[in-house]
C-alpha cells in the first residue's frame, strides 16, 4: 500500500480539479497573471517538446495561483493547415474529422498530464467562431490599408494547379527531372513535378509599414532571450546606408533621375556602372526601344535571381557621376533585387563581391578607392576589397578613413540618407482548403469587396476532393453576388496562412464567447502584455514577429492600448535522445505516458534549466520515479505511525528552520523557472525529513509541517503526488487550490548558520578519517570563548589601513587577554581582507547544539556541545565559527 502508483489516481484528481473549477480564471481579476504556452498544432499526438513546453507553464502557473494570484493558463488548438489535408488524402476522410479526431486525443493526453488548464476558455481555431474573426480582423486591416493585392513571384506546381510555400517545394536530385543544370531541383511535395516561378497577385500584409517600430521594439524586450531578440534583428535587416541620384540619358530616356542605395558612401569614386534590376520601371522604359533589353527582362521574369549569376544587358543609356561628372554605362542586371532599397546600384567592382563578379564578366573597369590600414594587402585585383580603409583616388576626400568620408559625403546634394529593411510584406495567401477563406468578392464592375461583417463567416464548403485549390473547384462557393451593386461576382478562393490564425489567439482566450467582436478590448487591456510565454525557439521570426505585428496593428486600429503582446519570453531547450533531437522521424522518440505521465513532467523538468538542452537517459527518469516513492512513503509511515513526540527539542528547532529555509529558497526558484532546483533543494528536504524521522520518534506538529510544506512546494510540479501526499494527511482537498507556504520565521543570516554546520560536520568527517576512527565514541564540540567573536568582529569592521591589531586590542575585553590576544590579533589583521561574517558565541553554541543530532546521527557517538572557559584545553584551538573539536 505504501507504493504510488499515479496511473491509478490520475482519473480521480482530473475529477477533483474539474469538479472545483480549480483552474478556471474570473474575469474580472485582481491581480492577473497570464501563463501562455504556444498552442499545439493538431498533428495527432503530444512529443516530449509538448511536455516539455507545458511542464514549464503549467509549474509556474500553479506556483502563482497558489501564491494568489488570478492566474490564467489556458489551452486551445492550432487546427488548420496542411498536413490535415494530406492526412484526409492518405486515409480517405476529410481534414475536419481527422481534425477533430487529433483534438480528442491530444486533449486526453494532455489531461492524462495533469496539466491544468482553464478548458472552458479552449479555442480551435477551424471553429467558424473562431475563424470569423481572422475575417473580421483581416477587414479591419484591409481598412487600415494594411492589406494588400499584389503580384509576386511564387512556386507554382502546373499537375497540382496551385501556389506551393517555399515549404512545400522540395529539392531533388536532378536526374529525376531533366531540364536542369544544377546538381538538383526544386519539385512539387505532392506530386514531385518540377515547380514553375510564376508571377501572381497575392494578399499580403504590410508588415514592413512597422519595420521601424518592430525594430526599435526589440530593444526594450529585457524580458525576452537575447537571441531571439538578434534573430528578429536580423530577419528585420535594419541598414543605415544612403541614396544617391544618378542622372540618366539615352536610350529614350533624357535626363532621368535614379536613386541608388548604398551602405558604402565612402565607395562612391569607384563607380564603374550603373545597374538596375529588370523589375525597375527604368528597365522597363528602356526596354521600349531596346529588343536586347526587352528580351532579358523578359527571360528574368520568373527566373530565381539566385540562380541569375552575373547575367546582364548592357542599354543604350549613360548615368552621370553626381560627383566627378563622369558618363558610367547602364545595365539592367538580375542580382539587382527588386524589392532591396530602391531597385538600383551604382557598381563598385572594387569593393563588393557582386559588383566585381559582373565587372569580370562584363569586362567593366575596377577602380580602386579605399586602401587597406595598417599592414593589410589588398586582394585586389584578383577579389574586391571589402572592408573599411582609407580613401584614395577621391579628389577632395581622399586620406578620410572610411567611416569620416561617409559622414562628409552625407552634406553632398546628391546623397540623402536612407534606411532599409530586408523585410518584405507577409504573404498570407494560400491557394489551400484547410484554412480561414479570405473574406473577399470580387466584382466585374466593383472590385475586390470585403464580405460585409454581418455576413461573416464566410464558412468553408464542405470538403471534396480534387486536384489543386478545392475552393475555386467549387462552383457554388465560387458564385456569389457583389455586396455593393448585387450585380453577380466570384468570391476569392484563396484561404490564409495559418500563421494569421496564431497572430492573435492569445486575445481571444481572454473573451472566447464573446460574439460582437473578436476580445473585449477592456479585457485585453488589463491582461496584456502576457507575463509568460513559452515556446520552441524555431518560431523566433514567423510567429513571434507576427504577434508584435497584430499587436501594433490593433492598436492602431484602436482595439488595444499596448503595443508588445509578451513581457517575458522563454524558449524552453530540445529533449535529446542517444544525442540527436527526440522524433518520431528519427525513431528515437520515446511517448510521453511510457514512463508515466507524472514521472515524465517531472524528469523534464529535473533534467535541465528550461533553455538548456538535455539527453533522456532512463536512469534519472528512475531516480525521479523514486523520488515520487519516498514522498509518497513518508506520509503513509506518518498516517499508520504510533510513536510521534507531542514536547519538543532542541533539535526539533533545527528542522524548523531548515522548512523555512526550503520554502524560502524554492520560492525564489520558482520565481526564476529554475525547476530542476525545486527538485534538487526538494530531494535535500525529502532527504533530511526522512533523516529526522529515523533519528528518534519525530515531533508531532514540526514533522507534519516539514510533510506539508513538502507537498504544497511539489504540487507545481507533481500535482498527482502532490494531491495523495495532501489527502495522506488529511488535509482539504485540492493542494492546486492551498495558499503557498511561507516562513514562520525569518532567521537573519541563517546561510551562516547552516554553512557553520555543514563545515563543522566536514571537519569531524576529516579528523575521523586521519586518525582513522572508524567508530567514534564521544564527539566534543567547542565554541571558542566571547571575546575571539568580539574581535573577529573588530577585525571586520577594521579600516584594513589603519594599525588592526591596535584597534582589536584597544577594546577592553579583548585586550585583557594579554599573550592570547595579540597572538590571535595578528593573525585576524593578516587575514583582515577575507573575513566572512560569522555570528555571535552564543548563537554559533544554539546552532551546534541544535544540529549536535546531526553529528549523533551520522558518526552514532555521544555529541557535547559547549563553549570554551578560561584553562580550558581546548580553548586555544576554538575560534569563531570554526569550533575546536575533540573525538574519543
Ligand atoms: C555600393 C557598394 C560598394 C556597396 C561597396 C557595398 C559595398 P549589405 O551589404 O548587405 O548591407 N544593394 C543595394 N540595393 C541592392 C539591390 N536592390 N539588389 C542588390 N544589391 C543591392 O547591402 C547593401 C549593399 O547592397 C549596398 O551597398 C549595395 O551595394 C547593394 F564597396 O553600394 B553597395
Ligand atoms: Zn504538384
Amino acid at each position: 500500500m505504501s507504493h504510488y502508483n499515479p496511473a491509478e489516481v490520475q482519473e480521480y484528481w482530473q475529477q477533483v480539479w474539474a469538479a472545483e473549477g480549480v483552474y478556471e480564471c474570473p474575469d474580472d481579476a485582481d491581480d492577473p497573471t497570464y501563463v501562455l504556452g504556444m498552442f499545439p498544432y493538431t498533428s495527432g499526438s503530444l512529443h516530449m517538446g509538448h511536455v516539455r513546453n507545458y511542464a514549464i507553464t503549467d509549474a509556474y502557473a500553479r506556483y502563482r495561483r497558489m501564491s494568489g494570484d488570478d492566474v490564467l493558463h489556458p489551452m486551445g488548438w492550432d487546427a488548420f493547415g496542411l498536413p490535415a489535408e494530406n492526412a484526409a488524402y492518405d486515409r480517405d476522410t476529410d481534414p475536419e474529422s481527422w481534425t477533430r479526431t487529433c483534438i480528442d486525443r491530444m486533449k486526453d493526453e494532455l489531461r492524462t498530464m495533469g496539466f491544468g488548464y482553464d478548458w472552458s476558455r479552449e479555442i480551435t481555431t477551424c471553429d467558424p467562431d473562431y475563424y470569423r474573426w481572422n475575417q473580421w480582423l483581416f477587414a479591419r486591416l484591409y481598412e487600415e490599408g494594411l492589406v494588400e493585392k499584389a503580384g509576386a513571384t511564387v512556386n507554382w506546381c502546373p499537375d497540382c494547379e496551385t501556389v506551393l510555400a517555399d515549404a512545400q517545394v522540395s529539392e531533388v536530385e536532378a536526374d529525376q527531372a531533366d531540364d536542369h543544370d544544377h546538381g538538383t531541383t526544386e519539385v512539387c511535395w505532392r506530386c514531385e513535378t518540377p515547380v514553375e516561378r510564376r508571377e501572381l497577385d497575392q494578399w499580403f500584409f504590410t508588415i514592413t509599414d512597422y519595420a521601424e517600430e518592430l525594430y526599435q521594439g526589440l530593444d526594450d524586450l529585457g524580458g525576452w532571450p537575447d537571441s531571439v531578440r538578434d534573430i528578429q534583428r536580423n530577419w528585420i535587416g535594419r541598414r543605415e546606408g544612403a541614396e544617391i541620384t544618378f542622372a540618366v540619358d539615352g536610350g529614350g530616356v533624357a535626363d532621368r533621375a535614379v536613386e541608388t542605395f548604398t551602405t558604402r558612401l565612402d565607395t562612391v569614386y569607384g563607380a564603374t556602372f550603373l545597374a538596375v534590376s529588370p523589375g525597375h520601371d527604368l528597365a522597363a522604359e528602356l526596354a521600349d526601344g531596346d529588343e536586347a533589353v526587352a528580351a532579358y527582362v523578359d527571360e528574368m521574369r520568373g527566373t530565381d535571381p539566385e540562380d541569375a549569376d552575373a547575367s546582364g544587358v548592357e542599354t543604350a543609356a549613360t548615368a552621370t557621376h553626381p560627383l566627378t561628372g563622369e558618363e558610367l554605362p547602364v545595365y539592367v542586371a538580375a542580382y539587382v533585387l527588386d524589392d532591396v532599397g530602391t531597385g538600383a546600384v551604382m557598381g563598385v567592382p572594387a569593393h563588393n563581391e557582386r559588383d566585381h563578379a559582373f565587372a569580370v564578366e562584363h569586362d567593366l573597369p575596377v577602380e580602386a578607392v579605399v586602401e587597406p590600414l595598417g599592414d593589410d594587402e589588398s586582394p585586389l585585383p584578383d577579389a574586391p576589397f571589402t572592408g573599411d580603409g582609407m580613401l584614395t583616388n577621391s579628389g577632395e576626400y581622399d586620406g578620410l578613413a572610411s567611416e569620416a568620408a561617409r559622414e562628409r559625403l552625407r552634406d553632398h546634394d546628391a546623397v540623402t540618407e536612407s534606411v532599409t529593411y530586408r523585410l518584405r510584406d507577409w504573404l498570407i495567401s494560400r491557394q489551400r482548403y484547410w484554412g480561414t477563406p479570405i473574406p473577399v468578392v470580387d466584382c466585374p464592375d466593383c472590385g475586390h469587396v470585403l464580405v460585409p461583417d454581418e455576413d461573416l463567416p464566410v464558412e468553408l464548403p464542405e470538403y471534396v476532393q480534387t486536384t489543386g485549390n478545392p475552393l475555386a473547384a467549387n462552383e457554388d462557393f465560387v458564385e456569389t453576388t457583389c455586396p455593393d451593386c448585387g450585380g453577380p461576382a466570384e468570391r476569392e478562393t484563396d484561404t490564409m496562412d495559418t500563421f494569421v490564425d496564431s497572430s492573435w489567439y492569445f486575445l481571444r482566450y481572454l473573451s472566447p464567447d464573446l460574439d460582437s467582436a473578436p476580445f473585449d478590448s477592456e479585457t485585453a487591456d488589463e491582461w496584456l502584455p502576457v507575463d509568460v510565454y513559452v515556446g520552441g525557439e524555431e518560431h523566433a521570426v514567423l510567429h513571434l514577429l507576427y504577434i508584435r505585428f497584430f499587436t501594433r496593428a490593433l492598436a492602431d486600429i484602436g482595439l488595444l492600448d499596448r503595443r508588445e503582446p509578451v513581457e517575458r519570453l522563454i524558449n524552453q531547450g530540445t529533449v535529446l535522445h542517444s544525442g540527436q533531437k527526440m522524433s518520431k522521424s528519427k525513431g528515437n522518440a520515446i511517448a510521453p505516458h511510457e514512463y508515466g505521465a507524472e514521472t515524465t513532467r517531472l524528469f523534464v523538468l529535473a533534467a535541465a534549466h528550461p533553455r538548456q538542452d538535455f539527453e533522456w537517459t532512463v536512469k534519472d527518469v528512475s531516480n525521479v520515479y523514486d523520488f515520487q516513492q519516498t514522498c509518497y512513503g513518508m506520509v503513509q509511515d506518518f498516517r499508520s505511525r504510533e510513536s510521534v513526540r507531542t514536547e519538543s527539542t532542541d533539535h526539533d528547532a533545527y528542522l524548523e528552520r531548515e522548512i523555512d529555509r526550503t520554502i524560502a529558497a524554492v520560492t525564489d526558484e520558482y520565481e526564476r523557472f529554475r525547476f530542476h532546483r525545486v527538485i534538487t533543494e526538494l530531494q535535500t528536504f525529502a532527504r533530511l525529513l526522512r533523516r529526522y524521522r529515523g533519528y528518534e520518534a519525530p515531533y508531532k506538529y514540526a514533522y507534519a509541517r516539514g510533510l506539508r510544506t513538502l507537498a504544497t512546494l511539489l504540487a507545481p510540479i507533481a500535482p498527482y503526488l502532490a494531491e495523495e501526499m495532501w489527502h495522506g494527511l488529511e488535509e482539504e482537498a485540492p493542494v492546486a487550490g492551498a495558499d503557498w507556504p511561507t516562513p514562520l520565521q525569518d532567521v537573519p543570516d541563517y546561510r551562516i548558520e547552516r554553512e557553520l554546520i555543514r563545515t563543522t560536520l566536514a571537519d569531524v568527517r576529516d579528523i575521523t578519517d586521519v586518525v582513522d576512527i572508524d567508530d567514534p565514541d564521544a564527539i566534543e564540540i567547542v565554541v571558542a570563548q566571547d571575546w575571539k567573536h568580539r574581535a573577529y568582529g573588530i577585525a571586520r569592521d577594521a579600516n584594513p589601513d589603519d594599525a588592526v591589531v591596535g584597534q582589536i586590542l584597544d577594546d577592553d575585553r579583548v585586550g585583557d587577554r594579554r599573550d592570547a590576544a595579540g597572538e590571535y590579533a595578528a593573525d585576524l589583521a593578516e587575514r583582515v581582507a577575507e573575513l566572512e561574517p560569522i555570528v555571535a558565541a552564543d548563537r554559533e553554541l544554539e546552532t551546534l547544539e541544535q544540529a549536535a543530532w546531526l553529528f549523533e546521527d551520522e558518526f552514532g557517538a555521544d555529541v557535547t556541545v559547549r563553549q570554551a572557559g578560561d584553562g580550558d584545553d581546548l580553548a586555544a584551538k576554538a575560534r569563531p565559527n570554526k569550533p575546536a573539536i575533540h573525538i574519543e
